[in-house]
């Protein structure tokens, strides 16, 4: 047995280095520890797992992921198990880790791993010399690293983790973060605090707190992370940030984490002192050869570039009258020999043309279809405008048969209520992914079906204790890994699983939080932005509503441009008689959006400008349904706060405080946008409320007035 699992030593050295790990995770339950709230399991569920997990065994020591998943099974079997790490190493072994490569005890084992790639696992119980064990095992040390996150998860759950054999491996391979945090500690759109990242102190102090931001994120299989802003600055490209960003790479890589780094386009100008960065100058395109060398030279599995380019003043190929795919193609050029790739963003729109917003990215990167290098991925956001509580399935998706395109979700709640509101993202994401492109396959099931295939968050961390600015949002970053890992899981499910790690298996709490969180996206469409409605957001900060702004330079900064309620009726005209951006998308489902009357309900405003007096399928009219929308998202948040209350026996009293205290603020809030926007809407249409429904509490100019100054996020 010491033959097969040799390297004792390297097993002692390996236990201590698990007590050394991050000391910053919380004493008290402060949401530090996230889902990896490695808490001792209740009597009756230890009794279950207790005896099949007594030892940890793992023999690829030169596979550093192995090493970090052998360590993260300590430290999660020592703190759940109540064992303590030297103690496991005299008791027999049980779980065994390990790559067939790597392992002569796994490759003996002979076990089938095709068809898991180069990061998908197996967990099998089996038995080795007649005992029994459980075998996480992978084709490369990323597999197992995932592989012991989900022995982890099965444990932390109470799940059985004897007689099991669960196969899984990720449908998408870039599964990456990004992080809109600016050098200065700023995050646009970060409701979290300042920046996790000390550029200030890096590279020479590496805060703990990136270890344990690298061990969430490889928990739920995320792969990559882009560091810096989309809105970047030319200096993240300077030697002393890419020594700040080899080191970050230097605690990720254990972890199976590459780095990515957002570059400015003009780089080439500011940096180099060239006089142009048109991408088809041979000296701009040795200027970023000659970078990318650079870069790799410091980071050696560095990733790549993300692109924001000719969007909200962002410079751009279009600055020298070159195509997007030009800019693209130039720098997958200068990545390639590194085996480096280019997220080029379709985020574009612009201030010069008075084409619907909405319509503009299809417009301009449509034709380009097949134009683009094969490591170029153009990343879409989920929906045609910009991260609204609902929007359509963007239509570029299925519309580039010829290009890899990867959605770009939003995990920070930019327009769903930052940090305050408790609001799910899972169904939101989930929705987006499952949308039926009308060519025989969803979003999801297209984004997964290309070559370089991917999914980016916008990241919601920051240095608050709680990483994402409350509990709950805690679960978006959950949510949008297990869905990059997998684009079909229910978001239901994922919120189950979330719950129990996070607070514990008791079902009189996991029935009632998941289902809490459930309905809770759909609420907020409730009470903000109700029937396809969008944008309605004040500005700059996009917290509350402002629905009556009507005065800012470009038409499509307005939400009266979004809305374009009258007298009349309310909604954007999308179908032929207006901006047809219907005709974007496959034909069957171009002609559904065409008529309200099979035009989804939650999406009819987004298509049609219709009456007021419109007769919706539950029988009332458009303006009675409204109100009705907002007064049941209300509702949800009030009924919220009420289910939270009664919880508070079971849910540790720090974390529940603050929950309830932000359900607090957002109950005011559902009000607020409640109030306002009936306010606004019973101005415009002269309508009388619907018999029963409850009058705003102020008149509209006290809406009006009110103001957001110094909300988070909003970058000046
Ligand atoms: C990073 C929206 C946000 C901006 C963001 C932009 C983008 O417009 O308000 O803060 O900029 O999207 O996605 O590039």
């Amino acid at each position: 047995m010491l033959r097969l699992f040799g390297r004792w030593a390297m097993l002692f050295w390996l236990m201590a280095a698990a007590l050394l790990l991050p000391s910053t995770a919380a004493v008290a339950d402060d949401g530090y520890d996230l889902w990896l709230r490695y808490r001792r399991l209740p009597q009756a569920a230890l009794d279950q797992v207790r005896p099949t997990v007594a030892a940890i065994h793992w023999s690829d020591s030169d596979d550093v992921r192995v090493q970090t998943a052998a360590a993260e099974l300590n430290r999660a079997t020592a703190q759940i198990l109540g064992d303590t790490p030297s103690s496991t190493a005299t008791v027999p072994r049980s779980v065994v880790l390990g790559t067939p490569g790597g392992s002569p005890a796994i490759a003996r084992l002979r076990l089938d791993l095709r068809g898991l790639g180069d990061e998908g696992y197996l967990i099998r119980s089996t038995t080795v010399d007649g005992q029994p064990v459980t075998v996480v095992a992978g084709n490369t040390g990323a597999g197992v690293l995932y592989g012991t996150f989900a022995l982890i998860q099965q444990i932390q759950l109470g799940r059985p983790i004897t007689g099991i054999t669960i196969r899984s491996a990720p449908k998408l391979k870039l599964r990456v973060l990004n992080h809109w945090d600016n050098l200065d500690g700023v995050v646009e759109r970060g409701y979290a605090g300042q920046s996790l990242w000390d550029w200030w102190t890096l590279p020479a102090f590496k805060d703990p707190r990136y270890t344990d931001y690298a061990r969430a994120n490889a928990s739920l299989g995320i792969n990559g992370t882009v560091l810096n802003n989309v809105n970047a600055k030319a200096e993240s490209l300077t030697a002393p940030y890419i020594a700040k960003a080899a080191a970050l790479a230097d605690v990720f890589r254990p972890y199976g984490i590459r780095v990515y780094l957002s570059a400015r386009f003009t780089a080439p100008m500011e940096l180099g002192g060239l006089k142009t960065a048109d991408p088809l100058d041979p000296q701009v395109a040795a200027w970023w050869r000659a970078k990318a060398d650079e870069i790799w030279r410091a980071i050696p599995d560095f990733g790549g570039f993300l692109v924001k380019a000719n969007s909200e003043g962002q410079p751009g190929p279009r600055d020298y009258k070159r195509t997007h795919a030009d800019g693209a193609n130039m720098l997958a050029a200068a990545v390639r020999p590194h085996g480096g790739i280019v997220m080029w963003r379709a985020f574009v729109y612009a201030e010069t043309d008075p084409e619907d917003r909405a319509k503009q990215a299809y417009t301009e990167f449509k034709p380009l279809d097949g134009r683009f290098a094969d490591n170029v991925i153009v990343q879409v956001k989920n929906g045609p405008i910009d991260f609204q509580p609902r929007e359509p399935f963007h239509p570029l998706f299925g519309a580039m048969p010829r290009t890899a395109l990867m959605p770009e979700l939003q995990i920070t709640k930019e327009y769903l209520g930052f940090n305050t509101h408790l609001v799910y993202l899972g169904p939101l994401f989930a929705e987006a992914l499952r949308a039926d492109t009308g060519r025989g396959r969803s979003v999801g099931q297209v984004v997964a079906g290309e070559r370089l295939s991917g999914l980016a968050g916008v990241a919601n961390i920051g240095q608050s204790r709680t990483w994402t600015g409350s509990i709950f949002d805690q679960a978006n970053w959950y949510a949008f890994g297990r869905l990059a890992w997998d684009p079909a899981a229910d978001p239901d499910a994922i919120a189950r699983d979330w719950v129990g790690e996070t607070f514990g298996t008791d079902p009189r709490l996991v029935g009632p939080v998941t289902a809490m969180m459930a309905g809770s996206r759909e609420a907020a469409v409730d009470y903000m932005a109700p029937l396809g409605l969008a944008h309605l957001m004040g500005t700059g900060h996009h917290y509350g509503p402002a629905p009556w702004i009507s005065d800012l330079a470009r038409p499509e900064w307005n939400p009266v441009y979004y809305h374009r309620a009258n007298r009349a009726g309310i909604g954007f005209d999308r179908t032929r008689t207006g901006s047809n951006a219907v005709a974007q998308y496959a034909p069957d489902i171009a002609r559904r959006l065409a008529n309200p009357a099979t035009t989804p309900e939650p999406l009819l405003l987004w298509f049609h400008h219709l009456p007021w007096d419109y007769r919706m399928q539950s029988g009332r009219t458009l303006w009675a349904e409204m109100v009705a929308h907002y007064d049941r998202g209300v509702a949800y948040v009030a009924d919220l706060r009420r289910q939270w209350a009664a919880l508070a026996p079971l849910v540790d009293p720090d974390r529940h405080a603050q929950t309830a205290a932000l359900l607090q603020i957002q109950e005011a809030d559902a009000r607020w946008w409640r109030d306002a926007s009936i306010a606004y809407w019973s101005s415009i249409n002269g309508l009388p409320l619907p018999p029963g429904a409850v009058p705003p509490e102020h008149d509209l100019a006290w809406y009006k007035a009110r103001q957001v100054p110094f909300a988070p996020g909003n970058p000046k």
